[in-house]
């Protein structure tokens, strides 16, 4: 039975991440520090006997240099991270530790155990605020954070690693995720996530701008099967590819279907655009139906009556 290592475990992705590797029938290493994972995250995943939980802070020396060594899985998914642009600019040093040097740990790693493929969590925001609509992977990369910059260093540190030392890397780049387990502790968080709980609590919403901006929002449940492809589809090359839908939702949009799932909603409040607001982001999903042969399949709509139900 295949045997993946998934760092960032309790994490939004990585749990999702981790439970659809368990239901195709794989064995799952779960990695993570939950210095912003949380243990209920993976309630569900260890149940199952062929789920382990291992503790670490991936981006200390030789923690998972050793692990994966007597691990051997066959895949890491390396999903540990920083996850906040807004933390990333307060404080760039962890960034570097958590999105850098992680990632030359997991390379060590991979190297060092004979790991054939790593799986990695990069970001539409190595694109910054100049990309073409839709961003294909040539677009010119010119991140504007930190953490763009970090998530772009990781993607070359791991590709060189891979092209030096015979392993597949497959670098992917999230665009706007949302769905169940999303935190929306903070007011930079996910505008879905903070949406969502603005509805289930009966608040208003605050909406940045006229609403007319459009994200490419991407359900997770379509990420974590991008990430079960790339860890574990025969006979796939290096390379980076968009993980989105190739179509721009407006906040309006996403408004109205939360309007119709909660009619008892009040009036959103307008604030000033959010300093640095891109005003459309979307991504080309052409790279990823070739090199994985994945699409996204749920529709915002759909995803977003999910996040209500499960509320
Ligand atoms: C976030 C990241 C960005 C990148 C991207 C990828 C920040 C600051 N930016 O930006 O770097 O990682 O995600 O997914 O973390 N909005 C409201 N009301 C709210 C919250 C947000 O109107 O209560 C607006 C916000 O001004 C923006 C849009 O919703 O126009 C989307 O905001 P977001 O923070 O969910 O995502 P994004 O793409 O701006």
């Amino acid at each position: 039975m295949p045997h993946v290592l998934v760092t960032g475990a309790a994490g939004f992705i990585g749990s999702h991440t981790v439970d659809q590797l368990l239901a195709a029938g794989h064995r799952v290493t779960a990695v993570d520090d939950f210095r912003t994972g949380r243990r209920e995250n993976l309630a569900g995943a260890l149940r199952s006997p062929a789920c382990r939980l291992v503790e670490a802070d991936v981006s200390a020396e030789d923690a998972l240099g050793q692990l994966v060594a007597g691990d051997r899985p066959e895949a890491i998914v390396h999903l540990a991270a920083l996850v906040s642009v807004p933390e990333s600019i307060r404080d760039p040093g962890l960034n570097f530790r958590l999105n850098v040097v992680a990632t030359q740990r997991v390379a060590e790693a991979a190297r060092g155990a004979g790991v054939g493929r790593v799986v990695f969590a990069s970001s539409a925001a190595v694109y910054g605020d100049a990309a073409p609509l839709p961003a294909g992977e040539e677009a010119p990369k010119a991140p504007i954070s930190p953490y763009g910059a970090a998530k772009l260093a990781s993607e070359a540190l791991l590709l060189g690693h891979a092209a030096a030392y015979g392993f597949t890397v497959r670098c992917q780049r999230y665009f706007n995720v949302f769905g169940p387990r999303q935190d929306p502790g903070s007011p930079y968080s996910g505008v879905i996530s903070l949406f969502a709980r603005r509805h289930r609590e009966g608040t208003a919403v605050t909406l940045f701008g006229d609403g007319g901006q459009t994200r490419d929002f991407i359900s997770v449940h379509d990420v974590a099967r991008a990430n079960v492809l790339a860890a574990t589809a025969p006979g796939l090359r290096s390379g980076t590819a968009n993980i989105c839908t190739g179509r721009g939702t407006s906040l309006r949009e996403v408004l109205a279907v939360f309007q119709r799932l909660y009619p008892a909603a009040p009036a959103p409040q307008f604030a000033p655009p959010r300093e640095g607001d891109i005003r459309h982001s979307r991504g080309d999903p052409a790279a990823a139906a070739a090199a994985l042969g994945f699409r996204a399949a749920v529709a915002v709509e759909d995803g977003l009556a999910e996040l209500a139900a499960s509320a």
